[in-house]
């Protein structure tokens, strides 16, 4: 793999020499590569994208380079170092911005940012709130994106497309697995209803369509040594979508006191100071250009993306774990489990993160008009 890893590098637009190359981090979907550089040149990123679940890499690669072509731009306007606070994406030496191997794998690679931390948790409500104003300002960055990105993953945060893929999962049973989990899965029939008609709201309009991220677990932010927010990263799912997915799914990261693949389900609870700490930081950014109807359905927004997960982490086991990786047989059973739990805790505590979200909103509201 070294070797054909090394050779993968030498087809993008690297500056010196490809010293090492190894992993870096736990994504579930990419596998991807820190490339070290001999000398004082640039380090990189290498990822290969699965391809199976990014069927239009090209398309893709092309959204993630409009957003950060803006980005860039707005954090120069602000006299921010757009190299370190947005993406660089780096292109292959044939300049696409991918490079497709002989088997057919698609590669991409993006400037390495040095002297940054990154975090699978979130412990303290410092970086809560750091990581809210990560998201809060990236997304206000691109409010006047022009142009428009292409819908590189179908029904992504879309429940009746969910429920649709459940619905051939349950009736095809490939993995003969249905009859173990059918506990679990009236988990996901007693809540249909409920979650399709917060999925109206975006069906109607009522919650309107923004360039989001869609894939705001903390891990993909990245921290400068002081614990302030520097760069949002994995772009891959940038989309148009509703900014209530990414808080939604940002607190069902930040906000678990346990692991999402938490086998001790006493450890996994809705943390409600990492969930106050997060939704100031993200409304200090975000108050002015949030719509009343996005404000109000913030707190929901946790509950329909965790529940989200439960879905597609119980689907997939359902499926025999086709999408995620995994890193033993029950992974995906014991992530659905987790995530139920969580889910469970916010349904207990809805009321107290209601009255956070609002008296957030009020004091966010009070600062901006000062
Ligand atoms: P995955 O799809 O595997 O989650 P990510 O793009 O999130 O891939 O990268 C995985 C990890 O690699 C991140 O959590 C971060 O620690 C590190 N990383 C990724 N991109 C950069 C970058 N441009 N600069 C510094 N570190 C990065
Ligand atoms: C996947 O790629 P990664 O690991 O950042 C998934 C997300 C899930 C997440 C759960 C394209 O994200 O939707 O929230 O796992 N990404 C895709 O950890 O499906
Ligand atoms: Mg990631």
């Amino acid at each position: 793999m070294i070797l054909t890893l090394h050779e993968i590098s030498q087809h993008f637009f690297f500056t010196g020499n490809v010293e090492e190359i190894h992993p870096v981090g736990e994504g579930l979907i990419n596998d991807t590569f820190l490339v070290k550089t001999s000398g004082n040149t640039p380090n990189y990123i290498l990822q290969r994208k699965n391809r199976h679940i990014f069927t239009n890499v090209p398309a893709m690669m092309n959204n993630i380079h409009k957003v950060t072509s803006h980005l860039k731009k707005k954090v120069a306007e602000n006299g921010g170092n757009p190299d370190r606070e947005a993406l660089t994406v780096i292109p292959a030496r044939d300049g696409k911005l991918y490079y497709r191997d002989k088997e057919g794998e698609f590669w991409a690679a993006c400037l390495f940012i040095e002297d940054t931390v990154s975090y699978d948790a979130a412990r303290d409500p410092e970086l809560a709130r750091q990581g809210g104003k990560g998201i809060g300002h990236f997304q206000r960055l691109l409010v006047d994106m022009p142009g428009t990105l292409e819908d590189t993953l179908p029904g992504f945060h879309d429940m009746r497309f969910r429920f649709q893929q459940w619905d051939e999962a349950l009736a095809r049973d490939p993995a003969g697995r249905k009859n173990m989990v059918k506990k679990e899965i009236e988990w996901i029939e007693e809540r249909r209803e409920e979650m399709l008609t917060f999925k109206n709201k975006f069906e109607t309009g009522e919650i309107p369509t923004r360039v989001t991220h869609n894939d705001t677990k903390i891990s993909n932010i990245l921290f400068n040594r002081d614990g302030e927010i520097l760069c949002v990263i994995d772009l891959d799912t940038v989309l148009s979508s509703s900014c209530l997915n990414d808080y939604g799914d940002a607190i069902r990261s930040y906000a678990n006191t346990g692991l999402e693949d938490d086998k001790d389900l006493y450890r996994v609870t809705l943390d409600t100071g990492i969930f106050e700490a997060y939704t100031r930081g993200y409304l200090s950014e975000a108050i002015d250009f949030l719509t009343p109807p996005e404000r109000e359905n913030l707190a929901f927004s946790a509950r329909y993306i965790t529940f989200e997960q439960v879905l597609r982490f119980l689907m997939d086991y359902i499926e025999g774990d086709t999408y995620y990786k995994i890193k033993y047989t029950e992974h995906n059973l014991t992530r659905a489990r987790a995530q139920y739990k969580l889910l469970h805790s916010m349904e207990e505590r809805y009321e107290d993160t209601r009255d956070i979200v609002e008296r957030v909103t009020r004091e966010q509201e009070l600062i901006q008009t000062r």
